[in-house]
């Protein structure tokens, strides 16, 4: 259900960036001869042609839809160019789609903070930018306006004018008006320049939306495509609204848009005027009813993230019809290959940007023979993330046997598999410079964290603290048919220099790691300790993380879904026992202690903090298997 959050008292320039029928550009860059062409991209399945996902301008002006199949487009366009997604495992390989999408985040977060929405989408908030712009270089005395800026759609301008240029040159070099509305026009100025650059750089048209809050930017963005941009002035905002369906607005297109329209009569947002918070506190509870009142009034404090990767990883696949999956063989089979999808794409995002994956979530379709039964939905299941590729096939096959369990209730009937999708969520940064102590004080070297596919130890300090707590593909609604699109990660090529070395020098262990850390002395945290350079200090601190690995591998052995410690786990419990130990008390560290410590080493120590405490309460919380077979919870 959407929460109203409260809207910041200070004018915002959002905007949001969509790619232009993204797919059919990124086949055209690749073959440029069908630039200008219908095209359309289909899923690689070719039954009638395959289903189309992505359609270019050209073909839509043929009246060629997404919904459509290929010999249905070539009927209505018969030149139109069909290209298949590549494929990979048996399935749509989107790679080259994420990546593409990461290109273009690159550019447009160079503005300011950067939201990566979807594989195609994002949002900016250039409040920071437009003012600056505002105060030091305002449009009219700029020497040149970009030409994409004039050919802005302003709302509640005329655009049917023949001077419609001359008019938003005009409306953005206005000295009367409102400090609002003149940020606005800084902002439609710098989206119109990153529009450039992204055609530049990358060969990709964008449309954007530039507003005060998210929800008006996402609006207007959708407005005027391909290539064009939409400006939401405030005088302009409540005719917008006033005729937008509701089923337009992001939240609204499901349950609550239905039992607005059927129950309160409400088509528009408009309509929404009609009532008061009070009453659609009464219909839909006190935040949405609250959510309501404020979007009918063109009011949204939703904040723009500071996050250009993704929520979370998934990719999944469909079996319809005749295809459906009927053995447990055959079940087992697929989700092995989406399980080694999964566990690339989370040991890439380990790798180039150090964010662990906290939970797998298993989401399927199925149905019972003879119809039997027929509305009880196969439950999803999750349970906490291991890494390894066997590992991840081993746990999310559990979580199949354990829903296929509950979905049959018993009943020895015959079952149809129509999709699975296996997603990675839960996802969080390991504090700066964990990775590296932690790999000190246990002795490991690097590779550690970064093998092929093979089990990685992730510190489970880190991995039960989950600071981002959204669940959910952001692009999983993307496809109804297939592997749902996500998001791609962006490369650190020096992270992965620095594992191709470590890992060409096996050999080096707790001796080379102390070297190590002895070049990177300012980075150290045992600089700060007394007598920090006395051997027994860097024992006793080397004992007291195998120790808390140690108690952490006794709760994992509770807590996890069967296996026990791995090999370097039980590398590091030897180290463990060869050193004097010793503990700490979370509660008995005084906060203003930490506060005095240099700042890089702050954030470190209260990540170490924040994670003993975690999992103190998540020990508390629950160790038994079933735990972590229980359904998900829907929100
Ligand atoms: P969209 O942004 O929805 O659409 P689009 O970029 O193709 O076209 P538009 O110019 O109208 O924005 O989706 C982005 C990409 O995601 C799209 O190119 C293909 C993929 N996609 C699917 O694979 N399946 C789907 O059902 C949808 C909607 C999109």
């Amino acid at each position: 259900m959407p929460v109203a959050r409260p809207e910041p008292q200070e004018p915002r320039v959002i905007a949001h960036v969509d790619m232009d029928c993204f797919y059919v550009q990124v086949e055209q860059r690749k073959n440029p001869e069908l630039r200008g062409l219908p095209t359309a991209v289909v899923q690689y399945n070719n039954w009638k042609g395959g289903g189309l996902i992505a359609v270019s301008y050209e073909a839509r002006k043929f009246g060629v839809k997404r919904s459509m199949r290929g010999d249905e487009a070539k009927k209505v366009c018969p030149d139109i160019q069909l290209v298949q997604v590549p494929v990979a495992r048996g399935k749509a390989d989107l790679n080259s789609y994420r990546s593409a999408g990461s290109e273009v985040v690159a550019i447009l977060s160079t503005k300011g903070r950067c939201e990566r929405a979807s594989i195609d989408e994002v949002y900016l908030d250039l409040t920071d930018a437009a003012k600056s712009m505002l105060s030091e270089t305002p449009p009219e005395v700029l020497e040149s306006i970009p030409e994409e800026a004039l050919k802005s759609k302003v709302l509640g301008l005329n655009s049917e004018d023949d001077d419609r240029e001359k008019n938003v040159r005009e409306w953005l070099f206005r000295r009367h008006a409102d400090y609002q509305d003149k940020l606005l026009a800084c902002g439609a100025i710098i989206v119109a320049r990153l529009r450039v650059k992204v055609l530049e750089e990358t060969k990709f048209t964008c449309s954007a939306g530039i507003a005060h809050n998210k929800m008006l930017a996402k609006l207007a963005s959708a407005m005027h495509k391909p290539a064009q941009q939409t400006v939401v002035p405030s005088s302009s905002v409540m005719d917008l609204l006033s005729s937008l369906p509701v089923k337009k607005m992001k939240q609204l297109g499901g349950k609550l848009g239905c039992s607005l329209q059927i129950d309160l009569g409400v088509n528009t947002i408009g309509d929404l005027l009609n009532f008061s918070e009070a009453k659609l506190q009464e219909c839909y509870g006190i935040n949405t009813g609250t959510w309501l009142w404020k979007i009918a009034r063109g009011t949204s404090g939703e904040e723009v993230e500071d996050r250009l990767l993704p929520k979370s990883h998934g990719c999944g696949k469909t079996f319809p019809g005749p295809k459906a999956l009927k053995t447990t063989a055959s079940v087992r089979s697929w989700l092995n290959q989406l399980c080694e999808e999964l566990s690339e794409r989370i040991q890439f995002d380990l790798d180039q940007n150090k964010r662990v994956a906290h939970t797998l979530t298993l989401h399927t379709n199925a149905y019972k023979e003879n119809g039997v039964d027929s509305q009880r939905k196969f439950p999803s299941k999750s349970c906490p993330l291991r890494y390894g590729t066997a590992k991840i096939q081993d746990d999310a096959m559990k979580l199949f046997d354990s829903a296929l369990h509950d979905f049959l209730s018993s009943q020895n009937i015959r079952w149809g598999i129509t999709s699975l999708s296996i997603s990675a969520s839960k996802i969080s940064e390991i504090p700066s410079g964990t990775c590296s102590i932690l790999k000190f004080f246990r002795g490991e070297n690097s590779s550690s964290m970064s093998s092929d596919n093979s089990d990685v130890l992730i510190p489970e300090s880190i991995s039960k603290s989950p600071k981002n707590e959204n669940e959910g593909c952001m692009a999983a609604t993307q496809s109804d048919n297939v592997d749902q699109p996500a998001c791609q990660e962006k490369e650190n090529e020096n992270h992965s220099n620095q594992t191709v070395q470590d890992k060409a020098n096996p050999a080096q262990g707790i001796g080379a790691s102390q070297k190590k850390l002895k070049e990177k002395e300012p980075y150290s945290i045992l600089k700060f300790f007394p007598g920090s350079e006395s051997s027994s200090t860097r024992k006793r601190a080397f004992g007291d993380l195998n120790q808390d690995h140690l108690e952490r591998n006794q709760t994992e052995q509770q807590e996890g879904p069967s296996e026990g410690c791995d090999d370097a786990t039980a590398r590091s419990n030897q180290t463990a026992q060869q050193h004097e130990i010793w503990n700490f008390n979370v509660e008995d560290v005084d906060p203003s202690v930490i506060d005095e410590l240099p700042l890089e080493i702050q954030r470190e120590v209260r990540g170490w903090l924040h994670s003993a405490t975690k999992r103190t309460n998540m020990t508390k919380r629950g160790s038994s298997i079933a735990h972590y077979f229980s359904p998900v919870k829907k929100t």
